[in-house]
């Protein structure tokens, strides 16, 4: 009975809807929010794990802001990745996953997640079953149902957005001030960047850090006043609406954000 059922969903009569590829993705903007949409499961799995059977749409972001996205009440075990700078991992970067997260799961084993997104860039969602096989893949073609819709933007966010692009490391310099510590940095992480926070933390916790302040005053320089122990310091670029990176840890990944963070983390050219 379940080799047969696996015959008939692998096997099984399916049609190829319109954006079943990267290539052909749904297209949308924020002129359409708040968007849903009901449509058929993929055929075919076009990027290396799940989800199987992907469908995948584009989000032309014109609004900086936390948008929320789900596909609660889908067919199956649906799960969904979200991309920036290119479609999968080959052309881009994932920037969020999501499996279970609506109410309800389980049954109702769908994803849920809110996410900020950047004016002026493009994000890919990959939208599919969680496994190729039943129970939690549903029928071929079966309907899912995605929703999208914005938070708003954050305060004094300009129409236009701001981008963070590539630029030299910041280099760091540290002074004794009498009982306090003197801080300063030469370079910006590129031209739009017009204001730096600054985040510490202690070496035997290393990527547990809070910031001491979410503004230099367009400085490049900040004295922290109270004496940490064993501690470090990260100098983070930001434009008012976005904090750039955090720098790279020595395997090369994007240190964690702050606990909390001063603005939504941006990364895509910064080192
Ligand atoms: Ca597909
Ligand atoms: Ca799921």
């Amino acid at each position: 009975m379940f080799a047969a059922l696996v015959v008939l969903l692998l096997g099984g009569d399916c049609t190829p809807p319109p954006n079943e590829v990267c290539e052909t993705a749904t297209v949308f903007s924020n002129a359409d929010l708040p968007y849903e949409v009901t449509a058929p499961l993929g055929c075919v799995n076009d990027i290396i794990d799940r989800p199987y059977f992907d469908v995948f749409y584009r989000f032309d972001c014109a609004v900086t802001g936390t948008y929320h996205i789900h596909l609660c009440n889908s067919s199956g075990d649906i799960y969904l990745r979200v991309y920036g700078d290119g479609c999968g991992w080959a052309d881009g970067f994932e920037l969020a996953v999501a499996d279970d997260e609506c109410p309800g799961s389980p049954p109702n084993a769908d994803p849920l997640l809110s996410i900020d997104l950047q004016a002026g860039q493009h994000y890919w969602l990959e939208v599919g079953p969680w496994r190729p096989d039943a129970p939690w893949a549903p029928p071929l073609n079966s309907p899912y149902t995605l929703s999208v819709s914005l938070d708003g933007p954050p305060p004094g966010a300009p129409a236009g957005g701001l981008e963070v692009a590539a630029g030299p490391d910041l280099q760091l310099q540290l002074a004794k001030e009498g009982e306090s510590l003197g801080l300063s940095w030469g370079n910006s992480c590129e031209v739009n960047d017009t204001d730096y926070a600054i985040y510490g933390g202690q070496l035997e916790v290393m990527g547990q850090h809070q910031p001491l302040t979410c503004s230099t005053g367009r400085g490049t320089s900040h004295v922290v006043q109270t004496p940490m122990g064993n501690a470090y310091f990260l100098v983070v670029p930001n434009n008012g609406i976005v904090d750039g990176s955090y720098g790279l840890t020595s395997s090369g990944a994007q240190r964690p954000k702050g606990d909390p963070p001063c603005l939504p983390r941006y990364f895509l050219g910064c080192p």
